[in-house]
């Protein structure tokens, strides 16, 4: 059986909406970050030493870092779901985004949240973070275009690693100067596998993150 130790409001909604996908028999094991530093409790640190989440566990295997959980999981209990053909064209975009949430992606919105707690300090880097953010999601949205899903038009791990990007942008703003990433928020959050998942965890939400 499938654990998922799972911290609210985080990175790790994305692989519970993936194990609804796919039908899969999992457990959660809940931590709660804390209430003045939003920082993960230290019991994270024992299932893995960053303390950080998601982790899954399955059998004696531990697996960190979205990405490679989300390969893994599609790779070894998907059944030929939500990936392209293994080979195809298709698969090799499919990993480009894979990678592309957390190797690209997600670094200008850390590096904004990190340097808007040194106030005016960060000043001389927030015109190059914001144009990096602004690069990236019109990247992004750039593919998907009027597509309802990254990778030829089927909702694949490449959407599920994405959401959290697209969730993030709309979250900030960005959804009025790209509305296609806000309707594919929409579009992916009405999916009842992501309601399911959501149930199934404390309230999901960008105010804190
Ligand atoms: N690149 C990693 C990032 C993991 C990560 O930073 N998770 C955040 C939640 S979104 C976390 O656990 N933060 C709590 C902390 O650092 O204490 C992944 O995608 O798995």
């Amino acid at each position: 059986m499938i654990v998922v130790h799972h911290l609210n409001n985080s990175r790790s909604q994305r692989i519970l909406w993936l194990l609804e996908e796919l039908g899969l028999p999992y457990e959660i094991k809940a931590y709660s970050r804390d209430a003045v530093t939003n920082l993960a409790p230290p019991e994270l640190k024992t299932v893995h030493p960053l303390g950080k989440s998601p982790v899954i566990s399955d059998g004696e295997k531990v697996i960190s870092e979205s990405g490679a959980i989300t390969d893994y999981i599609i790779r070894k209990h998907g059944g030929g779901r939500l990936a392209p053909a293994p080979g195809s064209d298709a698969h090799e975009e499919y990993l480009q985004w894979l990678h592309f949430a957390e190797g690209s992606a997600m670094t200008p919105f850390l590096l904004a949240l990190y340097t808007a707690r040194l106030g005016e300090a960060a000043a001389p880097l927030t015109p190059r973070i914001q144009e990096q953010i602004g690069a990236h999601v019109a990247y992004f949205a750039g593919a998907l275009g009027e597509n309802d899903w990254l990778v030829g038009n089927e909702l694949s791990g490449a959407d599920i690693m994405m959401s959290f990007i697209a969730e993030i942008a709309v979250a900030q703003g960005l959804g009025t100067h790209f509305p296609n990433l806000a309707a594919y928020v929409q579009r992916l959050q009405a999916r009842p596998a992501w309601v399911t998942a959501a149930g199934k965890t404390e309230a999901y939400s960008f105010d804190k993150r």
